[in-house]
């Protein structure tokens, strides 16, 4: 059950222009297939502040801003947080330590944990951000231009980082929720739907079992991509 996406589907949510927030409530710039968005979502989720949002349709891609909220934020990218209250905010990490900041929610941790929960989120975008490249190498780029050099050594910072995680950071991710933890369950997920045949649980039984076991969490079901 997705109550976020029934509400899109029900024309409760439409693409808009930005404007000035006069209702106290948020507006979050998104996409369903987003692994940015699902990270900002994930947090809504387990925080309790998914009912001071109101979801706005708004992807676009390098070649085409489309519908990406250029008001809202002018790289052009999902998510971005409309506030009544200040400027928006992007990216997603910086909206995300603000929800969290606004719930109290301590997602951060305190002291020496913050560096360990930031190095881990740090640790997802990257993988994030290396997988994303290689989805629009293969859907913008026409044929002839790809490089399969350029793919593969993206993917080799991936597996670099999925054994990193593997080899020194389960024991925090087995630690109390955070918001390295959110970051990273959703670049996993992000993996296998646009990378599952490259089949990155091989070899890393520890992480495969940390997230088996995160994917069931309620706010991961009903945020999952399609
Ligand atoms: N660092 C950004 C990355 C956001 C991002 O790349 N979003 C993609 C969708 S998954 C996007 O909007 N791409 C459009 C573009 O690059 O023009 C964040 O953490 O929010």
């Amino acid at each position: 059950m997705r109550p976020w996406r029934g509400a899109l589907r029900q024309g409760g949510i439409r693409p808009r222009l930005a404007r000035k927030q006069t209702d106290g409530m948020m507006r979050l710039y998104h996409s369903a297939t987003s692994p940015y968005v699902r990270k900002v979502m994930v947090l809504l989720h387990e925080t309790g502040l998914l009912d001071r949002v109101e979801l706005v349709s708004g992807s676009g891609s390098p070649l085409d801003p489309g519908a990406a909220p250029l008001g809202a934020n002018p790289l052009g990218k999902v998510p971005a947080l409309e506030r009544p209250d200040g400027p928006a905010l992007y990216d997603s990490r910086v909206i995300c330590r603000y929800l969290d900041d606004m719930a109290q929610a301590g997602l951060y941790g305190t002291g020496p944990a913050l560096w360990d929960i930031l190095t881990i989120e740090a640790t997802a975008d990257g993988i994030l951000d290396a997988a994303l490249l290689m989805v629009y190498e293969a859907r913008l780029r026409p044929e002839p231009l790809r490089f399969a050099p350029w793919v593969e050594g993206q993917w080799a910072k991936i597996d670099r980082a999925l054994d990193a995680l593997e080899t020194r950071w389960i024991a925090e991710l087995n630690g109390p929720l955070d918001a390295g933890q959110i970051a990273l369950a959703c670049a996993l997920g992000y993996l296998d739907f646009r990378h599952g045949a490259r089949g990155w649980r091989t070899g890393r039984g520890q992480l495969a079992a940390w997230f088996k076991g995160f994917a069931t969490r309620p706010s991961m079901l009903a945020t999952q991509p399609a």
